[in-house]
C-alpha cells in the first residue's frame, strides 16, 4: 500500500490544528499507519530537508523547524501521496486555494504547517529518515 510521510509542523501544533488536519485526512478516507510527536533536531532537518541545505531560505527553515515539537505521521492509502498534496495546497499559504490546508489556514510560506512528500522516491526517503 502507497505511504506518504506528514509532518504537522510547530506552527500547526501551537495553533492548535493537530485535530483539524488529522481529521482531514482520516475523513478523506487515509489510514494512519504511524504517528508521533517530536521535535526536530538539526541533524534530522538536514537529513529530511537535504535537497534544500543550499538554498538560501534554509537557515531561517532549519531555525523555525527545530524550534517547537511536531507531529510527523505515516499515511497510507491508494494514492495517497498525490492526493494529500493537493489537500495541503500550494507551498505559500497566501495564494494556495481555499478548501486546502494551507490555503484555509496560512498566510506564509515558511509557516505552512504541513509537510507532505511530493513523489514515492521522497517518501520512502523521509519515511526512513522519521522512523528508521
Ligand atoms: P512544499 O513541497 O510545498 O512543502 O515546499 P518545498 O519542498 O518547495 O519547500 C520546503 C519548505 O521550505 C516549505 F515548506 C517552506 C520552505 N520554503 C521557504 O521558506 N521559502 C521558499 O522560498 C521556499 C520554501
Amino acid at each position: 500500500m502507497e505511504q506518504t510521510l506528514i509532518i504537522l509542523k510547530p506552527d500547526a501544533v501551537q495553533r492548535g490544528l493537530i485535530g483539524e488536519i488529522v481529521s482531514r485526512f482520516e475523513k478523506k478516507g487515509f489510514r494512519i499507519a504511524a504517528m508521533k510527536m517530536l521535535t526536530i533536531t538539526p541533524e534530522l532537518a538536514r537529513r529530511h530537508y537535504v535537497d534544500h541545505l543550499e538554498k538560501p531560505f534554509y537557515p531561517p527553515l532549519e531555525k523555525y523547524i527545530t524550534g517547537a515539537p511536531t507531529v510527523v505521521l505515516i499515511l497510507e492509502g491508494e494514492g495517497v501521496i498525490a492526493s494529500v498534496r493537493l489537500m495541503v495546497g500550494p507551498t505559500n499559504g497566501l495564494v494556495a486555494p481555499p478548501g486546502t490546508i494551507r490555503g484555509d489556514f496560512a498566510t506564509d510560506i515558511r509557516h505552512n504547517l504541513v509537510h507532505a512528500s511530493d513523489s514515492e522516491a521522497a517518501a520512502m526517503r523521509e519515511i526512513g529518515v522519521f522512523f528508521g
